[in-house]
Formats: C-alpha cells, sequence, structure tokens
C-alpha cells in the first residue's frame, strides 16, 4: 500500500461517536434557547445522529444518557438498539447521571451519607444493566462530587468512598464491557472535586483492574494544560479508554471540538496515532452542546474537524521527524510537525468521502436532504437535552 493509500484507508475506518444529547436542545444556566425541529424522544435523537453517519460515514455509534434517554417496558433498550440499527447506527457508551437529584447537593458515590452513596451506586448498576440489553461496551462515569469549602468535609474519607463505590460497579461489568472514569479540575464543586485530574482517575483506574480506563474531556483542563502530555502517558501505561471532544475558551464551554484550537487537536491526534490509539480500544467521542448554533450541521461540522486533525496528523513523516529528532535538529523537526498541520487536507478528505461513495461536502448535502426542513415540520416541543430539566 502506497503511503497516501495508509492514510486515505486510515481515514475511512475512523469512527466518531456522537452524544445523544447534543441533538436535543441546551443552553446555560441562563437560558435553554428551543430550536424548532429538536428530537422529542430518545428514537429521534438516534433519527438524528443516523443522518450525521450518512454524510460523514464516520459516525457510526451513538452514546446515551440516563436517564436522559430513558425507555419504558422490559425489551425497552434491545428495541431502542432496534431502532439504531435500523437506521445503520448502534448505541454507544452509556452515560450515567448522578448529579441532577436533590440528594447529591453534597455528592453521589462520595456523599458523607450512605444512604445517597447507595442510591449512587445503584443508578451505576441500572447501567450496567442497560449496557447488557443495548450491547454497550463502555459505562462513562462523570461525578459532579465535590466540596465547595475547605472543612466541608474530609478529601480522604471521599476518595475511599469514591473507591469503594467504584469498586461495586466494577465487580458488576461483564466480559467485554469497560467503565471509562472522567476527569474535570473543577465545576459544579469550587473547592476540590472529588475526580479533579488524570493523576486520580488513572490511581482509582489502576486499582479497579483492567476494565477501568480514563477518559479524557478536552474541556477539563486548567488553562495551558499540555493535553497531549495526559494522552501520551495513558496510551503507555494502557489507560486511555477514549476522548470526550469539545473545546473550550474559558472552563467546560463544550463548543465543536476543533474550534477553539485546532492545533492542539491536532497535537493529540498526533500522539494518539504515535501511542498506536487508533484501535477501537480508544473511544472517540464527541462532548458537547450546541446552544445557539444549528445541531445537526454543528454535529457533522464537528466530525470533519476531527478527521481535519486526523487526517494531518497521519500525514506527519515519522521518519524525517526520528531523524531530525535523533540528530538533535530542533528546528527540523518542528518543521516537519507544522508542515503537516499546515498542509490543506481538505481536498483530500473529499476524495476519499468520493471513494466512500459519499458526496464531498457532508454540510451541503445535509443541508439539500431536507432532513432539517421536515423535522421541523414534523416535531413540535422537542426535547431539553437534559440540563436544567
Ligand atoms: C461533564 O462536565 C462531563 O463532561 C460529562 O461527560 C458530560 O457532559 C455528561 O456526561 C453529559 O452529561
Ligand atoms: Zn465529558
Ligand atoms: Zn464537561
Amino acid at each position: 500500500m502506497t503511503e497516501l493509500a495508509a492514510v486515505k484507508a486510515a481515514l475511512k475506518t475512523q469512527a466518531v461517536e456522537t452524544p445523544s444529547w447534543a441533538y436535543g436542545n441546551s443552553g446555560t444556566r441562563f437560558k435553554v434557547f428551543a430550536q424548532q425541529g429538536v428530537p422529542r424522544t430518545p428514537q429521534e435523537k438516534l433519527d438524528d445522529a443516523a443522518k450525521v453517519h450518512e454524510f460523514t460515514g464516520v459516525a457510526p455509534t451513538v452514546a446515551l444518557h440516563i436517564p436522559w434517554d430513558k425507555v419504558d417496558g422490559s425489551d425497552g433498550y434491545a428495541e431502542l438498539a432496534k431502532h439504531a440499527g435500523d437506521r445503520g447506527v448502534k448505541l454507544g457508551a452509556i452515560n450515567s447521571n448522578t448529579f441532577q437529584d436533590d440528594d447529591y447537593r453534597l455528592g453521589s458515590i462520595c456523599h458523607p451519607d450512605a444512604a445517597v452513596r447507595r442510591k449512587a451506586v445503584d443508578h451505576l448498576l441500572e447501567c450496567v444493566d442497560i449496557m447488557d440489553a443495548t450491547e454497550s461496551r463502555d459505562l462513562k462515569l462523570w461525578f459532579a462530587d465535590g466540596t465547595n469549602y475547605p472543612g466541608q468535609d474530609d478529601i480522604r474519607a471521599r476518595q475511599d468512598r469514591l473507591a469503594e463505590g467504584l469498586a461495586e460497579v466494577y465487580e458488576r461489568l461483564g466480559d467485554g464491557q469497560r467503565m471509562l472514569l472522567e476527569y474535570k479540575f473543577f465545576e459544579p464543586a469550587f473547592y476540590t472535586t472529588d475526580v479533579p485530574d488524570w493523576g486520580t482517575a488513572y490511581a482509582h483506574c489502576l486499582k479497579l483492574g483492567e476494565k477501568a480506563q480514563v477518559v479524557v474531556d478536552t474541556g477539563h483542563h486548567a488553562p495551558g494544560t499540555n493535553i497531549e502530555f495526559i494522552v501520551a502517558t495513558l496510551l503507555r501505561e494502557g489507560k486511555l479508554g477514549g476522548f470526550d471532544f469539545n473545546s473550550r475558551f474559558y472552563a467546560d464551554d463544550d463548543l465543536m471540538v476543533g474550534a477553539a484550537d485546532p492545533f492542539q487537536l491536532f497535537r493529540i491526534m498526533y500522539e494518539v496515532l504515535r501511542g498506536g490509539g487508533f484501535s477501537s480500544e480508544v473511544a472517540f467521542m464527541l462532548d458537547q452542546c450546541h446552544n445557539i448554533e444549528a445541531k445537526i450541521p454543528a454535529i457533522i461540522r464537528s466530525v470533519m474537524n476531527v478527521q481535519e486533525a486526523t487526517a494531518k496528523a497521519l500525514l506527519v513523516d515519522r521518519e524525517a521527524l526520528a531523524a531530525a529528532q535523533r540528530s538533535g535538529d530542533v528546528l527540523a523537526a518542528n518543521a516537519v510537525l507544522m508542515d503537516a498541520y499546515n498542509t490543506d487536507v481538505r481536498p483530500l478528505l473529499r476524495e476519499v468521502r468520493g471513494e466512500m461513495g459519499l458526496d464531498a461536502d457532508p454540510v451541503a448535502a445535509y443541508a439539500r436532504s431536507g432532513w432539517a426542513e421536515k423535522i421541523v415540520a414534523e416535531r413540535v416541543g422537542g426535547q431539553q437535552a437534559g440540563w436544567g430539566a
């Protein structure tokens, strides 16, 4: 295979998971702007996600969020999985929610009261039951747990409670199932957060075992953090379970991936490539909210941004880079990376799409498809993504 053919082959097999909540209405704590035509049910979210896959060819799975995507009936989730399958997509990670209940004011699985911890762990166990029905591999855990004031709770005891709760859920995981532990440096807690950084997540995952992996949400770091270093380190340790991709300018902005800092996304993708992370072992998920922009085109745009960063990472001349590094040629080494980053990969991606039987321009093809007009006409009273619901 020529080098270019290998780059194209890698781009064709890429898989980006889109989040069900990105299709629904969302906003800030100031205002949720309702858009016309947004999904009213989990099934309609899947219908929209199927459109993203139809036009990009590389978004074959959809992450669910429980309870936002809760369905009734003993076969409810199996039916939901079938609904997805009928539209050419599959259900992906199950995201838990231990942050939207009055009981969780002081935390969930780190809460000082054992009864609240029980409730939180039971919810996580229910999520694993759902994974059995949907045949999902990953349980994605993000905890809003933390404290606002020094002395409010015992930092060490909260870590013990976290370890205990995670261990119970870990034991429940079946063969081929994993738990992905997400960290976030602050918010909603402002003094301590119980899983604030990759080191804490890594320490817990290491103790739990190989089914526990760290997930890197690109918006969950302090400004200036070198995320690609974290990615390289986690890959070296065999502990990178996946990404929640999005962009941040200030805090956890959940903007379109690649919008704020495409160069950072390229550097991350290069480390993924360098660490052998373009395998199914690393889940490439989006975690975004589209508050003011049209949702489906924004998600298509995000998938394309990931593709562009990936293509540039694949174009790095790794032999030339290694040679420059070995000879200590700082400028030449940097130039190799910058050459790849500065390549306009859009013609290459248009070609790849053509070879996949897709329109070269997914955003335009979606606009022409009439889907946006159809959902506006047919769907009345779209569902809020969950924030503030
Ligand atoms: C929260 O800040 C995290 O990014 C979560 O991954 C995510 O937004 C959530 O699971 C959706 O509720
Ligand atoms: Zn996230
Ligand atoms: Zn987040």
